[in-house]
């Protein structure tokens, strides 16, 4: 039984800015300082969303984080009323008041690794909370995250909900982004592929030694572990030390995969040629593998264009899509790239090039964006189903977000208590929309 594949997107929040918060992240580090959009931002991640929704697809939303998180400054030794909290971190520390008004808990492929029951010894569906802990903006969402899952996907029946990965940097999980499930046209369990980029107890050959691997096998094990897949579906894989030191921070920047596609640059992994025969014996002979070689698109380019960031969809009418960035299509290698594949004897059949270039500015892309939750009809049916988009949600979110979002934000708006002011105010009337009751921190004082 093929799953329905649904993405749920994060709406991107009011604070989104460019603060040049992730070391190894090239696009982040680039804008750093520089004006925002956070209106035209999450307008472009609606627009998104809504074309996956036109074109026939489950599509779903998760609710942003609440920023600034006066809580984290607290205890970081901030105090007085919230908005002297405020004040005075962006006085004392505006670094600190810069990572704890981050909006990236957008990037929702790296909000929780998801297996499908379909896969698990239980026959649950299980979400594991990334625990983002390699950098200090993105360790403050797994709890947030963790409550906005168990809201969304409620029924403890069907939905198994894990903590966060305790520990530090030894045991950082960036979830999805570094996590695909493979599946065989027809086969009833899908393969699990875990890729990770350092081992934190042993001794790996090879290591990045510029930029830091967030993500670690120990790690991965731990979640697929919690996840209960079995052994002979889960693949541990080590990502290509040189790709992270030219600015791959998760492997979704450079591989992705949908069903038995597997589209990835030939420099991706550490042992490329092996793993792609292991997969394909583990698919029995079905992967499609797509790959990209060096001479057609250097590392840099792909790292530019974020042509792996794209996502991979099934149609409703079979064919297979690539949801792509319109860098993809603008810089000249890539998309004769894609040309080249779409002409190819591979699934991979069209492509929709998408702007999401507010986003793009900080590392993220049209797959960044998203969570995929593979469903049967019954869970797709226990969802919390004001958070599914329809033309009527996305209306609505549209005229919240042009209510209540700035035009422009600049670094040093950060520390206007007002933003804090106007984002809760934001927050509540979301919650409101979405009908997730009590959800932030600000609604249950
Ligand atoms: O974790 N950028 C995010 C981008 C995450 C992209 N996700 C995936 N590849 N799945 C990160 O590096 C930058 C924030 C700033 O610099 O203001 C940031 O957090």
């Amino acid at each position: 039984m093929t799953l329905i594949e649904a993405n749920f997107d994060g709406i991107v929040g009011p604070t989104h800015n460019y603060a040049g918060l992730s070391f190894g992240n090239v696009a982040s580090f680039a804008h750093a300082g520089q004006v925002s959009h956070p209106r035209e931002a999450a307008l472009q991640g609606l627009a998104k969303m809504k074309y996956l929704a036109d074109l026939g697809l489950v599509q779903g939303v998760l609710p942003p984080q609440e920023r600034p998180d006066v809580r984290a400054l607290r205890r970081l030794g901030f105090d007085g009323t919230d908005r002297q909290v405020i004040e005075r971190a962006a006085r004392q520390a505006p670094r600190l008041l810069a990572l704890t008004s981050s909006a990236s808990s957008m990037w929702a492929a790296n909000a929780a690794t998801v297996a499908p029951g379909a896969d698990t010894a239980d026959g649950r569906a299980h979400f594991t909370p990334a625990s983002l802990s390699t950098t200090f903006h993105r360790s403050l969402e797994p709890a947030a995250t963790g409550a906005a899952l168990r809201r969304l996907f409620a029924d403890p029946e069907r939905f198994a909900h894990h903590d966060p990965l305790p520990g530090g940097a030894q045991l950082g999980d960036e979830g999805a982004a570094n996590h695909t499930r493979l599946e065989a046209p027809g086969a009833a369990h899908g393969v699990h592929v875990f890729v990770y980029g350092r081992t934190a107890f042993g001794a790996d050959a090879r290591r990045p030694r510029q930029f830091p691997a967030r993500q670690t096998r120990e790690a991965s094990e731990a979640v697929a572990r919690l996840s209960r897949l079995s052994p002979d579906q889960t693949f541990f894989v080590q990502q290509n030390p040189d790709v992270i030191d030219r600015g791959v921070f998760h492997n979704d920047v450079i591989a992705v995969g949908h069903r038995n596609v597997l589209l990835y640059h030939e420099s991706a992994f550490a042992d490329g040629a092996a793993i792609v025969e292991l997969l394909d014996r583990a698919l029995e002979g079905t992967l499609a593998a797509v790959e990209v070689s060096a001479s057609e698109a250097t590392v840099e380019q792909v790292v530019g264009s974020y042509l792996f960031n794209s996502q991979i969809v099934t149609l409703p009418e079979g064919s297979v899509a690539l949801i792509a960035p319109l860098e993809a299509r603008e810089d000249a290698a890539t998309h004769q790239v894609v040309e080249r594949i779409l002409a190819d004897d591979n699934p991979i059949a069209s492509v929709h090039y998408l702007d999401v270039r507010q986003s793009m500015h900080n590392g993220g892309g049209p797959a960044c964006l998203r969570l995929r939750v593979p469903l049967d009809e019954d869970d797709l049916g226990a969802v919390h189903a004001p958070c599914i988009l329809d033309q009527d949600l996305h209306a609505r979110l549209s005229a919240w977000v042009e209510r209540h979002y700035r035009d422009e934000l600049r670094p040093e708006d950060l520390g206007d208590p007002a933003l804090m002011e106007e984002s809760r105010e934001a927050l509540d009337q979301l919650t409101e929309i979405l009908k997730l009751g009590s959800l932030y921190p600000f609604q249950r004082i």
